[in-house]
């Protein structure tokens, strides 16, 4: 029986490392990092509806947002595999109002890790796919000292990797580092993430949309005119689009990510900014999908050029195949916002 080359997510780890002659191994250790908290958080995501991590807190996050048990769970795993060998001198999550302490010995840390570590939580009891998304940056403040917010307000194009996990019917963990796209799927039974999706490209057009039309009465002008024209029956430009929203991002990231399509959470009269923050969620989406041939922007902006001030700041996200981006924008061009 001849075998496809079968690739784990750590040797792929190593070929990507042999692309800089002066790598040290340790941003390939940090990728190794998420993926191992990402099996772990996979093993609890399967059983939850088993075991008493269901349900909700009575807590709630910076966004103030009821904080789920398996959200924060996932959170101290990824805290605790990253905080783990002084390589990481600055961590930032969705859960956490202000950057995560971390102790002295992360102060010699050259790099920077932003995620969230499980979007889409309000889906969890319902069975929907979830995910965790993350960035990873270089620090900018001086090395040998306490990191400083600098380190985590930075631009998405500094970011030098990005990814997602999907814990969907499997579970995937999707990452850049700025050479392509690469999909591995998890395989319990031998506990490796395996290459199933080598270089993923986005298709330049897609007949997906996604977007929330309950908040319909909100949108500007410009989006109720483009998601019209999308219902309009119009053959050779493929119309009227599909479409797909279950509400947990990476899940309609992911679909549109492959069958191409667009995915929009734009400003609202509840959210003027939009309800996605641009840290953990905007950016390390944009990164993945302009490696993969496609666009994001906030409307106006690219959005990898947007220089964040605040931790959990918002931004508005059209997100997709290019194609699809561009016709967005020429809406949005038209119209007053
Ligand atoms: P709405 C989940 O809370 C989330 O942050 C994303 O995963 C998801 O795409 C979005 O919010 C859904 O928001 O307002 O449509 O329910």
């Amino acid at each position: 029986m001849k075998f496809q080359s079968i690739i784990t997510i750590d040797r792929h780890f190593i070929e990507q490392e042999k692309r800089f002659p002066y790598a040290t191994g340790e941003f390939t250790k940090i990728l190794y990092n998420l993926s191992l908290a990402a099996k772990i958080v996979t093993r609890d995501v399967r059983k939850a509806g088993l075991v008493d991590i269901l349900g909700i807190t009575s807590e709630s996050n910076s966004s103030g947002e009821v904080q789920k048990k398996l959200d924060m769970y996932a959170n101290d795993v990824f805290v605790s595999v990253m905080n783990h060998d002084g390589i990481v001198c600055a961590l930032a999550s969705e859960e956490n109002d202000g950057l995560i302490e971390l102790d002295e010995s992360s102060w010699g840390g050259r790099y920077v890790v932003v995620f969230d570590p499980l979007d889409g939580s309000s889906n969890i009891d319902a069975n929907v796919s979830i995910g965790t998304i993350f960035s990873i940056y270089k620090r900018v403040s001086p090395a040998g000292k306490a990191s400083e917010l600098r380190d985590v307000l930075q631009p998405g194009y500094k970011q030098i990797g990005a990814g997602y996990v999907i814990y969907g019917s499997s579970t995937m963990f999707v990452y850049t580092t700025g050479n392509g796209v690469h999909g591995f799927t998890y395989d319990p039974s031998c506990g490796e993430f395996l290459l199933s999706h080598p270089n993923m490209k986005t298709p330049a057009r897609g007949s997906l949309y996604s977007i929330n039309e309950g908040n319909w009465v909100s949108f500007s002008d410009g989006i109720k005119s483009y998601i019209s024209w999308l219902k309009e029956t119009d053959k050779p430009t493929g119309r009227p689009y599909s479409s797909r929203y279950i509400g947990s991002l990476v899940a309609d990231f992911h679909r549109n990510l492959l069958y191409g399509g667009i995915y929009i959470y734009p400003g609202t009269e509840k959210a003027p900014q939009g309800k996605l923050r641009l840290l953990y969620e905007c950016n390390p989406l944009a990164m993945i999908i302009e490696q993969a041939g496609g666009k994001a922007t906030n409307g106006t902006r690219r959005i990898l050029d947007l220089v964040p001030k605040e931790l959990h700041e918002r931004s508005p996200l059209f997100i997709g195949s290019p194609e699809n981006v561009d016709k967005a924008m020429e809406f949005l061009n038209q119209s007053p916002a």
